[in-house]
């Protein structure tokens, strides 16, 4: 029997790539997208997928709402992945990002209990949990030490899937997963800020990149490798919580040098602090320039992840590393700029 499986945030970075993986593997595949004036499918066109699979706007913050799409799909796995995922806007809008990040966890959870549906139930949790780190490199063990509003709102969706999984028995699992990056990724994110204006410099654009805290060290793998370990999680049998990351860091500052060399430049940082600065050696145009409106009220400076549970218990392991995402990342950048390809998420 084809198997159901619902998708939120279907047209977010990892949910297109979730649905095209699904689709592929043989599932029925049941796109859920928040409603509004358009419907936005942007990146599910972009995949060639949007036509195989089945699309339902709903307001997932609804309990009724979600209540109706799980009675009439019955599904047997749920991926929740919608959310208010930007941490830099969590601080200005936080009781959105809770709304969304919190209430429509209880929503599925409750109704999936309610309906008495036999389904497993996957939640995106994420690394920013770790926030300042209590012990390093974190793992499923570490202590969760939130910094914004985002992390709290992820933690709190976090231990209410624990709790549904030990109160009533529940198939329920949170993939704690770092940092995760594609061709994909949104515009507001900084590693697709970086190369997205990179490229537009080496299409000869002269308005540096405006940049905040550049000390920041993130441990970044490749979204496509990482909702293939969503799946091995949701199809193994025990009901078991995993990290998801690639053991290795780098600064932002360090993933703009790579993605600077890859688009074409010879970067030269200069200057400390607010006057710290880019220059392309060979033609002296500045590159980047730090502005504090990018700065956070409270940031996380270094993120490690370790792997080890998910590769010991079921094989994952990434395929990607740091260099080569940023050279895929400004590869299609570079395509968009020049015309030779299409793409357009935010519609
Ligand atoms: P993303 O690209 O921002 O996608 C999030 C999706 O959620 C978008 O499609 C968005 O819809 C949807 N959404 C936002 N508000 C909604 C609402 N009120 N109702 C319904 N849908 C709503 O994020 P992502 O990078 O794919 O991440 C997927 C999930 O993993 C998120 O839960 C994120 O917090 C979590 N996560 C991400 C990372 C990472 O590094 N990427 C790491 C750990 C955890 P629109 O398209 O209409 O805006
Ligand atoms: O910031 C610093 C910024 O917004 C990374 C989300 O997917 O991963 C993501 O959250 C770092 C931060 O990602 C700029 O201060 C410097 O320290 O790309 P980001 P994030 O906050 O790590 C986690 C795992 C998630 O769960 C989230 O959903 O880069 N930074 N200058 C900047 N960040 C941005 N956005 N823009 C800058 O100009």
């Amino acid at each position: 029997m084809t198997k159901k499986v619902i998708v939120t945030g279907a047209n977010g970075q990892d949910g297109a790539y979730l649905c095209q993986s699904l689709f592929k593997k043989g599932y029925e595949v049941h796109a859920c997208i928040r409603r509004g004036s358009t419907t936005k499918t942007g990146r599910l066109k972009f995949l060639d997928i949007i036509d195989d699979i089945h699309i339902h706007q709903v307001d997932i913050t609804d309990y009724i709402s979600v209540m109706n799409l799980l009675k009439s799909i019955r599904p047997q796995q749920v991926y929740n992945l919608a959310a208010q995922s930007f941490v830099q806007d969590s601080f200005n809008n936080p009781m959105v990002t809770s709304k969304i990040n919190l209430d429509s966890v209880m929503n599925m959870l409750e109704a999936i209990k309610t309906l008495e549906i036999d389904v497993k139930f996957y939640q995106a949790s994420t690394s920013e949990m770790f926030g300042d780190v209590l012990s390093d490199p974190q793992n499923e063990d570490t202590p969760f030490n939130p910094m914004s509003p985002y992390a709290i709102s992820k933690c709190c969706a976090h231990y209410l899937v624990k709790n549904y999984r030990i109160a009533y028995g529940m198939q329920c699992v949170s993939g704690i997963l770092f940092n995760h990056e594609s061709e994909l990724r949104g515009r507001e994110f900084v590693t697709r800020k970086i190369t997205s204006g990179l490229a537009r410099l080496a299409s000869g654009d002269t308005v540096s990149i405006k940049l905040g805290n550049c000390d920041s060290k993130r441990d970044w793998g490749y979204a496509p490798d990482y909702v293939e370990a969503m799946q091995l999680m949701v199809e193994e049998k025990t009901n078991s919580d995993y990290v998801v990351s690639t053991n290795t860091i780098a600064s932002v500052r360090e993933f703009f040098t790579m993605s600077a060399l890859a688009a074409g430049f010879k970067p030269v940082i200069e200057g400390e602090g607010l006057n710290e600065r880019c220059l392309d050696a060979t033609t002296n145009r500045i590159l980047y320039e730090i502005d504090k409106k990018y700065y956070r009220p409270s940031d996380v400076s270094y993120l490690k992840g370790d792997y080890s549970k998910i590769q010991n218990d079921l094989g994952w392991r990434p395929t990607h590393d740091l260099p080569a995402i940023s050279e895929k990342m400004i590869k299609f950048d570079l395509k968009l700029l020049s015309g030779s390809l299409s793409f357009d998420y935010t519609i």
